[in-house]
């Protein structure tokens, strides 16, 4: 079969004329007005971005390529005996469109595997990472020491012709994902452990090798879990803090591994990433003061005097969804499947069922529903995984697909360098000043 990169080849002279019909008919178009409010705001609902991989819908939640989750569980190539989807089959839908046949996943697989060795000095660099620094932070330090190898930035210092920016953004686009786990591993055992790391094994999967470098390869269950975890976390759309920190710094033809170690500091914030270890960092703070078996009552106590005290509840709320999140549903059956009894996931449950009337009550969040992180950490604690300050480290090993998949495209249409415009509220005191 096919390669994904022989495939791409064929794929980009059409979307290129897809692109150009598109700007030749819709380009003088306007999508509507923007406000004064907006430019404050956030730039909440702002159009102004393409990105290809999938597309958010505020009630129905995410589609990668037009599929939804319980779609690419159904439709995604999946290991032997397993039932969840394989990361290398949505990373080929993500780039393509297309589904993948088992034996591309697998090629997919293979060629990763024989990637992911990370160099001497890296390993050297988080090595000397005091323990105390935050997994995330040594995460991106190490993803922006990649940028030694990079295919793209020697290929441009050679003075590689713009149209063939794609091939090398393509080389190091797999690299970084398949040296992901070899990072993570490595941060993980050093932080968490003694230090020693199993080597990978060519004849696994992603998710195989990512679980063995955390030492829980030994749970078939963890594996299908972390399969599950990197599909949903992969991609959102292009206007969340990391895809968008990813493209806009890739789009100063910064290589794939410098835009994504941007995007990785943009996800290790509270607001985005960080919530999922927010999240549980909370919850055992509320085991910690109303027991194992609250009550409704000591939940909705603790969830209004977190609002009292001027904090989110973390893993509620969006800046685009309005309903529950259905990365927090997939997780949710993921749990009735697997550990349908345990006191933590029983917990998450009730405080599904009391935070969001609370939300609405206190009237401020546009969405009171829970969102991907309310659910992530229940599952990994349940299997030994309960150094939550991890977490977002396989967050950000998951959404380097989605960044990846739109780095590539990016360059193969050209797309410029992301320039837009910034007023002082002066000249905006001015510029209405009549009107
Ligand atoms: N708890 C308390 N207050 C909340 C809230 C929550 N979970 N969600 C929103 N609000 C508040 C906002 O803080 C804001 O208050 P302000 O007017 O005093 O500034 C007001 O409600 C309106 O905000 P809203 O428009 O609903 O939300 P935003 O688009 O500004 O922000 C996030 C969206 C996700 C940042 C917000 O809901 C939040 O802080 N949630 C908690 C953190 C979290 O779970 N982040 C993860 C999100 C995501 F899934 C990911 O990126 O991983």
């Amino acid at each position: 079969p096919q390669s994904l990169k022989e495939r791409l080849a064929e794929l980009i002279p059409k979307e290129k004329e897809n692109v150009k019909a598109i700007r030749a008919e819709h380009g003088a178009k306007a999508f509507g007005q923007v406000t004064v409010d907006q430019v404050y705001g956030g730039m909440r609902g702002l159009p102004a971005l393409i990105w290809d991989g999938s597309v958010l819908d505020a009630n129905e939640g995410i589609r990668f390529r037009g599929k939804t989750i319980p779609e690419c569980q159904e439709l995604l190539p999946k290991a032997e005996g397993g039932t969840e989807p394989l990361p290398e089959a949505l990373f080929w839908l993500l780039v393509t469109g297309e589904v993948p046949t088992p034996e591309q996943t697998q090629a997919i697989s293979a060629e990763w595997a024989a990637r992911a060795e990370i160099p001497k000095f890296v390993e050297e660099l988080i090595d000397r990472c005091p323990p105390t620094l935050h997994p995330m932070s040594q995460f991106s330090l190490a993803v922006t020491a990649l940028n030694h190898d990079s295919a793209f930035a020697k290929a441009y210092q050679n003075g590689i012709s713009k149209s063939e920016y794609w091939g090398p953004v393509y080389e190091d686009c797999m690299d970084l994902i398949a040296k992901l786990p070899a990072i993570a591993g490595r941060i993980y055992r050093n932080v968490y452990g003694d230090g020693k790391l199993p080597a990978i094994d060519p004849t696994k999967d992603y998710s195989w090798n990512l679980a063995h470098l955390l030492g829980f390869a030994d749970k078939e269950a963890f594996i299908e879990l972390m399969r599950l975890y990197i599909v949903i976390h992969s991609d959102h759309e292009g206007g969340n803090v990391s895809a968008h920190t990813g493209k806009l710094v890739g789009s100063a033809l910064s290589d794939p591994f410098l835009s994504y170690a941007a995007a990785l500091n943009g996800l290790a914030g509270p607001l985005h990433g960080l919530a999922n270890q927010e999240v549980l960092l909370w919850v055992m703070k509320m085991r910690a003061q109303v027991g194992e078996d609250p009550s409704d009552e000591d939940i909705k106590n603790y969830v209004w005097a977190t609002l009292k005290s001027g904090q989110v509840i973390p893993g509620y709320g969006h800046a685009v969804l309005r309903k529950t999140d259905p990365r927090y549903m997939a997780q949710r059956a993921f749990a009735l499947k697997h550990l349908p009894d345990d006191p933590l996931f029983k917990l998450v449950g009730q405080i599904y069922n009391i935070a969001p009337g609370i939300l609405l009550e206190a009237g401020k969040a546009k969405n009171p529903w829970p969102n991907v992180d309310a659910h992530s950490g229940v599952l990994l604690t349940y299997y030994g995984l309960d150094q939550m300050q991890f977490y977002t480290v396989l967050f950000g090993v998951s959404r380097a697909f989605g960044v990846a998949a739109q780095l590539i495209w990016d360059r193969a249409l050209g797309a410029p360098l992301e320039r837009p415009k910034s007023y002082s509220s002066e000249a905006i005191k001015k510029m209405f000043a009549n009107k």
